[in-house]
């Protein structure tokens, strides 16, 4: 295929690419801007760089930086600006990357960082750097890899997923044979653009020559106004986003160029969703995850109303089954569907099947006129936020604590983040438990939202007859502590 962005500068020069903060750069300028920082790049990190890394907000500067890496046929290794900085050095040396780039809007945190580690540069120091005449790659070769970002696992440490231009074009043929294409169209991106859910909305635009409204952070009240009185006509939501929107939902409504929320991320709840329908918000839910480059089921405008609950039917051209046939676990085989993990190719085959299909982990059953309905996960997973949270990653991390002799960590329903963290901990003799310092050490240690909310000491947790944790009888056991 034609390099995405050179073809758009070609075929749709003036139409706005990207609006932020009352700025609009259309294609044209966006390829422009962008061709100048790949030059500046060229100059900073070389032309035989393989990666390289970036701690994105959602920002312009972010924005570029991404694209420029794809224009020179660097691989981007999009990093998740919440997880600690132990978490973040392990996925940069998995990906061999020797260059990151933080987005200053991120100063507060990462200063320090960024002055005593030799990898990491914020963005603005590629102000004062010269601009080479950078050598862009004409085309964008199917398995070629667009992106990268980390995904965690049951088992072991995150892995890199390998995305390439292939399955980002299919999946934003997907969403676009769904969701229908207006050349107004202007999606608003307050999902991160680190995670899938954010750069899919990119990649769309690339795709079909329309605009992205990017939004710094997400600001209920401020994202209100822009849905009630800028031209917005689509916003990539996660549960808690949308019900901190439907809170503040106007009653005259949004613009009239506003079609649809595309939720996605997370299970919500019916109460939510009734309430969106009765106020006449539409709500198409989706499902899809990093290894499929965003939705691989949505629900279309015309079914959304009387299938509340259901994430819809797999796109065009998905394929999806069961595999008990009734209630199972979903696999899913799908040009979107990525090829491996970096450096993990055995942990990638080993989610699939014999014939190919992978195996999400989780577990879903399809009603009678191929709906699909999730019901659950196969491990132990769980998402608070948005985010997702492996609870082997936090034990982990806690298995070295003196004192602990075994800890459990499970997800507890949480009204605002959907589930949180609690930790159910087995001491050792004479060992005494100190929440507060648990937590900081978390906190230095792991993302946030991956940090137990709290710590209950127990007698003896619950062993399978092999010795492993067995987290529904944790669950099971120690409800009425958390009730
Ligand atoms: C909800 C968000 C925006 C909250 O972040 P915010 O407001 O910036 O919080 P902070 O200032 O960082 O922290 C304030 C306090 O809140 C706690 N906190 C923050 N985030 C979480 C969290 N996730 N869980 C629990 N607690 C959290 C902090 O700890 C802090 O507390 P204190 O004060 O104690 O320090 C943010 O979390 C967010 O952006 N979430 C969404 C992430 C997301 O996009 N996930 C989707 C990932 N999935 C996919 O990408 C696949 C599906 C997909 O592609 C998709 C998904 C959605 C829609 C469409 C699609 C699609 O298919 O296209
Ligand atoms: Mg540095
Ligand atoms: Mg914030």
């Amino acid at each position: 295929m034609e390099n995405w962005l050179i073809k758009q500068a070609e075929l749709a020069p003036y139409r706005p690419a990207l609006v932020y903060e009352g700025r609009t750069w259309n294609f044209r300028q966006l390829k422009t801007k962008v061709h100048k920082i790949a030059g500046k790049l060229t100059h900073f990190i070389g032309k035989s760089v393989k990666r390289a890394g970036i701690i994105a907000d959602n920002t312009p500067a972010s924005y570029f930086m991404i694209l420029a890496f794809q224009q020179l046929g660097v691989q981007p290794v999009l990093l998740n600006c919440r997880l600690a900085f132990s978490e973040l050095e392990r996925q940069r040396e998995d990906a061999e990357v020797l260059v990151v780039f933080v987005d200053d809007l991120l100063k507060k945190r990462f200063e320090q960082r960024v002055k005593s580690n030799t990898h990491y540069y914020f963005i603005s120091e590629l102000d004062s750097i010269t601009s080479d005449s950078p050598v862009i790659i004409q085309s964008f070769e199917d398995d070629k890899i667009a992106s990268i970002m980390y995904t965690s696992g049951t088992t072991g440490h995150p892995h890199g997923v390998l995305q390439t231009f292939r399955n980002h074009f299919f999946s934003a043929v997907g969403s676009v044979f769904n969701l229908g294409l207006q050349i107004d169209d202007q999606w608003l991106c307050a999902v991160p653009i680190f995670h899938i859910s954010g750069l899919s909305i990119m990649m769309r635009s690339l795709i079909y020559g329309t605009g992205v409204i990017l939004v710094p952070h997400f600001d209920p009240v401020k994202i209100t106004k822009l849905l009630a009185f800028k031209h917005v006509s689509l916003m990539s939501v996660v549960p808690i986003m949308l019900k901190q929107l439907l809170e503040l939902y106007p009653t005259e409504g949004y613009n009239e160029s506003f079609r649809t929320f595309l939720l996605g991320g997370a299970p919500i709840d019916a109460a939510t969703l009734g309430s969106c329908q009765k106020k006449g918000i539409s709500v198409i839910q989706s499902y899809g995850m990093t290894e499929t480059c965003s939705q691989v089921v949505a629900l279309n405008f015309a079914d959304a109303p009387s299938k509340i609950g259901s994430v819809g039917k797999p796109l065009f051209p998905v394929q999806l089954r069961i595999n008990t046939g009734k209630i199972g676990e979903i696999e899913v085989k799908a040009p979107n569907l990525v090829k491996g993990y970096l450096n993990d190719q055995a942990g990638f085959n080993d989610k699939l099947t014999q014939d190919g299909w992978f195996r999400t982990g989780d577990i879903g059953n399809f009603d009678k006129e191929g709906f699909l309905f999730i019901k659950g996960r196969k491990d132990e997973m769980f998402i608070s936020g948005g985010e997702n949270v492996f609870p082997n990653e936090v034990e982990n991390v806690y298995a070295k604590v003196a004192g602990i002799k075994e800890i459990a960590v499970i997800g507890i329903p949480d009204k605002r983040w959907g589930q949180v963290p609690y930790a159910f901990v087995e001491l050792q003799d004479h060992s005494k438990l100190d929440a507060a310092s648990l937590k900081l050490y978390g906190r230095e240690k792991l993302a946030h939202y991956k940090v137990p909310q709290a710590f209950i000491t127990v007698d003896k947790l619950p062993r399978t007859a092999n010795g492993k944790l067995k987290h529904s009888a944790v669950r099971e056991q120690f409800s009425k502590v958390i009730a």
